[in-house]
Formats: C-alpha cells, sequence, structure tokens
C-alpha cells in the first residue's frame, strides 16, 4: 500500500514524530511532507484533507481507496492491521493490552506536562522547571515506565524489551521533553529516554527539525 505521512514542523510537532517512528522504526516505505503549522499552507492542508485537523495525517491508498487517517492511535492500528509481521505492538496478549492502556494515557493526558513544557528539539531550556502538577505527571510516567518494563521489558532497552514499539514511539516526546527541560528522572527512566532519542529513527527525525528554519515564538520563551 502507498503511503504518505503528512506532519506539522519537525521541530516542534511532537504527535509527528509518533507518526513517524510508527513508518520509520518499522521499515515501512512512505513519502513524506512537513506542513508548517499555523501558516497559510495550514489553511490549505487542512482545506485539502477533509476530515483531517491535526497532524501526523496518514493518507493511505490511492485513487478511490485512499483513507485520511488523522490520529496517531488509529494510525498506530491501522498500520498493524496491514503490516501484522512488523511488530507494531507486543506479540504478547498482555503486554499488548497494556501498551495500548499505556499509548491511550499518553494520548489523553499529562496536560500540565504538555503545556509547560512544549517540545523543542531545537533548544535547551534553562530556566524552565517542573511546577507541582508537572511534576505529578512525570511521576506517573516514570511509575508506568516501571511498571511495564518489569513485566514485559526484560533486558531490553525498549518498554517491550530490544525492539521499539508502538508504546515507545508513544512516549517518544514525552523523552524529547524529558531532555530538553532537564528533567531528574530515576536511571532507569533515563536510560530509556537516551535509548529512545539515540534510536536511528528518532535521531533522523531530530535532524530534520534542526535544519528547518520555521519559528514558533510561543514554544521560543526562556531565551539567553
Ligand atoms: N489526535 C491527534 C492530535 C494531534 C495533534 O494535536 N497535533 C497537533 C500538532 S503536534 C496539531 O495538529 N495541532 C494543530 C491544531 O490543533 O490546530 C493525534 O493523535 O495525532
Amino acid at each position: 500500500m502507498h503511503y504518505k505521512l503528512i506532519m506539522g514542523n519537525q521541530a516542534y510537532s511532537s504527535w509527528s514524530l509518533r507518526g513517524w517512528l510508527l513508518l520509520r522504526a518499522f521499515d515501512i516505505e512512505f513519502e513524506h511532507e512537513v506542513v508548517p503549522l499555523y501558516v497559510p499552507a495550514w489553511a490549505q492542508f487542512i482545506a485539502d484533507h477533509f476530515p483531517a485537523t491535526t497532524v501526523p495525517t496518514l493518507l493511505a491508498g490511492e485513487g478511490d481507496d485512499r483513507i485520511t487517517l488523522w490520529d496517531s492511535l488509529a494510525i498506530a492500528e491501522f498500520l498493524h492491521e496491514q503490516h501484522p509481521a512488523a511488530g507494531i505492538w507486543p506479540l504478547d496478549m498482555r503486554a499488548r493490552a497494556a501498551a495500548r492502556c499505556l499509548c491511550a494515557e499518553m494520548h489523553s493526558s499529562y496536560v500540565a506536562l504538555r503545556s509547560t513544557m512544549p517540545m523543542n528539539l531545537r533548544r535547551t531550556y534553562k530556566t524552565v522547571g517542573a511546577d507541582a502538577e508537572t511534576r505529578a505527571d512525570i511521576d506517573r510516567i516514570e511509575q508506568l515506565w516501571a511498571w511495564f518494563a518489569a513485566n514485559w521489558g526484560g533486558a531490553g532497552a525498549y518498554l517491550c524489551g530490544d525492539r521499539l514499539s508502538a508504546v515507545d514511539a508513544f512516549f517518544a516526546p514525552v523523552a524529547s521533553r524529558f531532555r530538553t527541560y532537564n528533567v531528574a528522572l530515576d536511571s532507569a527512566s533515563q536510560a530509556y529516554v537516551d535509548a529512545l532519542l539515540d534510536h536511528p529513527a528518532t535521531r533522523e527525525f531530530y535532524a530534520a527539525g534542526r535544519r528547518e528554519t520555521w519559528v514558533l515564538e510561543q514554544v521560543e520563551f526562556d531565551q539567553d
């Protein structure tokens, strides 16, 4: 099947990183386009791709058979159905169900973390600390990572062992924030963050984001 992934600015678009990893880390062929957020090209993207309103958006198939998917969880499930041997979700049924719980919580929660520490992979913030609500989000995430890895991680660097899976793709933007904002983590969480950011597909996304020249002033706070 032909895939085209539409992403927002790679420097800023945390959800786009998920979409990217769901394809690139599983060696699924795709083409991609970056539509910068909140500029005229963005309005054109919305006009051209009803009912999509957000990125990542995956255009799967061609012609009359093409389907537009504008939600990263739906993209994960669709790609898993199309490529059941790719390892997008873990093989073990319980691990798979737990991974989906973690993804769903990541998808719908952590408002404080998201709003006070937006993803910006071109910066290292010096003065932004975690307030109480943000720290509660971080603590919850560390607890979930430890619980999941203790049950299904084995000796591997990722939550399901030695290969990245969808649940890792969902947490990769959080790993980016933890590094950018110098968030204090326990050693196991820190090792996991380092593994996520060191994955070749994450590094490729970072390299592209660093080359971008678009600037969203609202996340360029804490400047020298
Ligand atoms: N449900 C979407 C949400 C994605 C999302 O909010 N993406 C942001 C960019 S990181 C976006 O498109 N924002 C544009 C807007 O809200 O107008 C998903 O899971 O992929």
